[in-house]
């Protein structure tokens, strides 16, 4: 608690759009869990840097467990079952990162959400994702479910077209985002990550993204 009793890891929803909203804290608690699992993954399926069809080295590294992962290269973006680095399937879905999936979901409404695909995200600072949507997925229907963990982000949270207004949205360490119905289509990115220290991730802000790809 601090000094105004405000609790610094009380959950708190707030809407952003409809179908949109932040659950602030909803994951705080959860977070050695979440590091520990997600440190699992990565000895089976290490963070690299993605390519762009454009030719360009992305900055943030990303790795991914599920079913299904996103892939990006020459050839484009895709979703596919295997690891081009290790020729195998992506690791499992850690159980924990399903059920906080479906239980984010289900506090917006969304009943049933069951993830395929877990990108992750890592970003050191100065590292930023341009603005984009995310169309690579089969069902629009699904939402998205967000998770941020270690260094604080701004979130740019823009409209269905590039050149709309964005707002700044600040996700720090166990904050949830759920992106569903009509904002599912609409611009993000996130803002060049500020110098700074986590206690719990050093340099680092991870971020699972967990989706219905298939
Ligand atoms: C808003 N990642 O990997 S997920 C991505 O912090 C990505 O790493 C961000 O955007 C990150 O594609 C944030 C948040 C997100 C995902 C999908 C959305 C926001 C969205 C779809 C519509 C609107
Ligand atoms: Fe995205």
């Amino acid at each position: 608690m601090d000094l105004f009793g405000r609790g610094d890891d009380v959950v708190r929803r707030e809407d952003l759009a409809p179908g949109a909203a932040v659950l602030r804290n909803l994951v705080t608690a959860r977070a050695p869990a979440l590091l520990a699992a997600i440190d699992g993954v990565l000895q089976q399926a290490p963070l690299r840097n993605m390519v762009t069809p454009g030719g360009l080295t992305m900055s943030v590294r990303m790795s991914n467990c599920g079913a299904l992962g996103w892939l990006s290269d020459r050839r484009g973006y895709r979703y596919g079952a295997v690891d081009p680095l290790s020729g195998q399937p992506w690791p499992d879905m850690p159980v924990l990162f399903r059920e906080l999936a479906a239980e984010a979901a289900d506090r917006i409404g969304i009943v049933d959400f069951v993830p395929d695909a877990c990108l992750i995200n890592c970003y050191e600072p100065g590292m930023k994702l341009s603005l984009h949507q995310d169309r690579d997925e089969r069902d629009f229907n699904a939402p998205i479910v967000s998770v941020s963990l270690g260094l604080p982000a701004v979130f740019l949270f823009g409209g269905e077209s590039r050149s709309d207004p964005a707002r700044r949205v600040p996700l720090g360490h166990g904050d949830v985002v759920v992106w569903g119905g009509p904002s599912r289509l609409r611009f993000h990115g996130v803002l060049p990550i500020k110098e700074g220290v986590h206690p719990m991730t050093g340099r680092f802000r991870y971020n699972l993204t967990l989706r219905k790809a298939g």
